[in-house]
């Protein structure tokens, strides 16, 4: 049996012996959908710009129409795809556990609301949401759907401008989201780390925090990352196809569209 296999075997047995689960989701996790990553280059019109620059408030102050028009290319995409197998897996995983009185805490810096329609319920979403924006005047929040894309920026109906409700670089993430995580990593005993590269704080630091606090942890990534040679087990390759099969090992059945 390949190490691959024999490690899928573990990771399935800890899973399935867990009792209070974090799991952590970053980017890769919708790559399988037809979604860039992060820090993948974009193709096109937009490879020219570094997100890392346009996710901010100084890049939204400076050019509010170019970021509006790089989110409103964003959310067209993310709108257009659809969840992949392994958005549905963390959900049957996520149904499975709380049908067996056992805790599933699913953490995204995802901001595309795959996991929703893959079939998560009660998702923190730590980065924000692409799919409701707000007053930069008062705040009032507005979803994305009721919103018209034929100016840019979007003027909101108080004077100011409508920006999306996502946590940019340098800004706070939100309260809520912050309590309900920590309060999830000091209570389980497996952290699961699924597509992220483990580069942005404070999410980076996450699993560390679980590991002090005693819970197992185990990776599932495309790449090595700084966590991959820190946790207990580490799965290389495709969450798509990764999470499926240890579905199958644990012997969870779920529809798939
Ligand atoms: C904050 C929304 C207080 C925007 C995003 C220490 C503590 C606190 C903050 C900091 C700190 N040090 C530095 C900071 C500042 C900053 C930060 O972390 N900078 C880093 C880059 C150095 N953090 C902040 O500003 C945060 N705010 O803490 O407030 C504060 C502020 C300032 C200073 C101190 C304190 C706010 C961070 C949130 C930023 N907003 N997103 C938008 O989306 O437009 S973050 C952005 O990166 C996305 O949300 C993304 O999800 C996230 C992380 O990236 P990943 O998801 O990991 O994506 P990436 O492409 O990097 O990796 C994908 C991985 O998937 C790869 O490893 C690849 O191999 C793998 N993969 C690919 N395909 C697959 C796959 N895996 C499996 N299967 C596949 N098929």
């Amino acid at each position: 049996m390949s190490s691959d296999h024999s490690n899928l075997t573990l990771a399935a047995e800890m899973i399935d012996d867990a009792q209070s689960i974090v799991i952590l989701t970053g980017a890769g996790v919708s790559a399988e959908s037809g979604l860039a990553t992060f820090r993948d280059p974009e193709e096109g019109h937009w490879s020219k710009y570094d997100p890392m620059e346009l996710a901010t408030v100084h890049a939204f102050n400076k050019d509010p129409e170019l970021v509006t028009r790089w989110y409103h290319w964003r959310f067209t995409r993310a709108r257009n795809v659809e969840p992949n197998p392994g958005h549905y897996a963390i959900g049957a995983l996520q149904k499975h556990k709380s049908n067996a009185d056992q805790a599933l805490t699913l953490i995204t810096q995802n901001v595309d609301g795959l996991h929703q329609r893959g079939g998560a319920s009660d998702v923190v979403e730590l980065h924000g949401t692409i799919h409701t924006w707000r007053c930069t005047k008062t705040g009032k929040q507005r979803p994305l759907t009721e919103l018209s894309f034929d100016t840019f920026p979007i003027p909101s109906d108080d004077g100011g401008l409508m920006r999306p409700c996502i946590v940019w670089f340098g800004e706070s993430l939100p309260e809520d989201a912050l309590q309900r995580s920590f309060q999830a990593m000091a209570e389980c005993d497996l952290f699961i780390s699924i597509g992220t590269s483990g580069t942005v704080e404070p999410a980076a630091s996450f699993i560390l925090a679980a590991k002090e606090n005693g819970a197992k942890t185990i990776e599932i990534n495309r790449d090595p990352t700084p966590n991959t040679g820190i946790v207990d087990v580490a799965l290389q390759g495709a969450s798509g196809v990764i999470l499926p099969q240890i579905l199958t090992e644990i012997g969870i059945e779920y529809p798939t569209p």
